[in-house]
């Protein structure tokens, strides 16, 4: 082709597009003003859709949390829920709402009473020990985690999910067998909860095991601002006795200094939460010297939380998937778990003292990253004490190995042997 014609024509096709686009932008410009006219004429401010409240929708006060209730799990820090019954069906009411919640409330963690005197770090050498950060998050029944739910393999259970947030939602129920459109699957294989509406759910439970429940239609959104809870399901019959039992929710957030409001999209966390606490305001888990003690975890955060514990040995008895048999148990200290799964872990608390129990990355044990090169500071983000209480305080220590108990196995009950089976 001549050149000339060439870029002639391609000047031309220039013009033109120009004049597309010029048009194109004067239509986009009439439309934002005739919709700045309307809203003016109605008296109503133009509004974002992402927002964290709905100015149209007052906020219930929680359900009462005070129904029956099982209280074998304590969810620490979290109150428990209760239920009523209809029928044979266990209900439980979930109200998804905006709230706000401390992280860390700036008070002296509940294990530092605990600590001896001449063990404590002198004044003014550790700086940050009591920040306070507050979250504006969604959750249920007021907080993130919302409340557990605690049921029986085979009972049948209805989930009331009142939606006081100002977008769609759906509810999944994670890891558990049911029909399809009792799933969560919000737009797909059932309506979505729009904004003011109630739904119910209801299955029957065939498993057991650690499960959850989590916010599904916008699964980032809604889980990122917090819209999650565990629903633990005891089996028909443990394999041991169990004492004591524990539920941890693993989450994380990115809160900019100065901010109440988590960023939802960046990954570079910067504050990581038990159960929607960082340390040094996660409570202590208390138990008795001898104790069988399970703790169940849930990772509803986007990365996965290798959670660590100091003095015992541990045997890993559960997954999402439900319990694993014995001869598949794994014998550990530390745990991985990953992002939308669960994992159980039992052990015998038979040494006495106050061990650690934290996730081990590193910067999932601190608070608010960029204050770490500044100074000495304690231990902040997913960090607690287990604190196993002697039955002798002045008992001196020895390790059972030395009174022929074999520690290693899973059927070692410390001085409880007539209990197991
Ligand atoms: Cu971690």
């Amino acid at each position: 082709m001549n050149k000339k014609i060439f870029t002639y024509l391609a000047l031309f096709a220039n013009i033109s597009l120009f004049c597309q686009e010029h048009q194109d932008h004067k239509k986009i410009e009439h439309s934002v003003v005739e919709k700045k006219l309307h809203a003016k004429k109605h008296h109503v401010m133009p509004r974002l859709t992402y927002s964290w409240d709905n100015p149209k929708i007052k906020p219930s006060a929680p359900p009462p949390l005070t129904g029956k209730q099982m209280g074998v799990i304590e969810t620490i820090g979290i109150p428990p829920l209760g239920y009523d019954m209809d029928g044979n069906v266990k209900v439980f009411k979930l109200f998804a709402q905006p709230i706000e919640q401390y992280i860390t409330d700036g008070k002296d963690a509940d294990y530092e009473k605990l600590i001896k005197e001449k063990n404590k770090v002198p004044a003014g050498i550790v700086h940050h020990r009591h920040i306070v950060q507050k979250i504006r998050a969604w959750g249920f029944n007021g907080t993130t985690p919302g409340p557990t739910i605690e049921v029986n393999e085979g009972d049948r259970i209805r989930l009331v999910i009142k939606n006081e947030l100002p977008e769609p939602l759906s509810v999944h129920s994670h890891g558990i067998e049911l029909p399809n459109d009792q799933d969560g699957e919000g737009g797909f294989a059932e309506p979505v909860i729009m904004p003011g509406q109630t739904r119910n759910y209801e299955y029957t439970l065939y498993q057991s095991g650690t499960a959850f429940y989590h916010g599904e239609f916008n699964l980032m959104k809604l889980t990122s601002y917090g819209l999650t809870g565990a629903i633990i399901i005891h089996p028909k019959k443990y394999e041991y006795k169990v004492d004591k039992q524990f539920v941890i929710t693993l989450q994380e957030w990115r809160i900019l200094p100065g901010n109440l409001d988590p960023d939802l999209v960046s990954m570079d966390f910067n504050w990581f939460t038990f159960n929607g606490k960082s340390a040094p305001s996660i409570p202590t888990i208390t138990v008795n010297q001898g104790d069988r003690v399970r703790i169940r975890l849930i990772n509803m955060s986007m990365d996965n939380h290798p959670i660590h514990m100091h003095g015992h040995t541990w045997w890993q008895v559960g997954t999402e998937g439900g319990p694993i048999p014995k001869s598949a148990q794994w014998p550990g200290n530390t745990v991985d778990v990953p992002p939308g799964g669960s994992r159980d872990v039992e052990f015998i608390a038979w040494n006495p003292g106050l061990w650690f129990f934290h996730c081990h990355k590193v910067h999932h044990v601190i608070n608010a990253h960029a204050d770490v090169p500044m100074g000495v500071m304690s231990h902040g983000g997913m960090f607690t004490i287990v604190n196993v209480i002697p039955k002798d305080p002045n008992a001196k220590w020895q390790h059972p190995k030395e009174r022929g108990e074999d520690v290693s196995s899973r059927d070692f009950s410390y001085d409880k042997k007539e209990e197991t089976k």
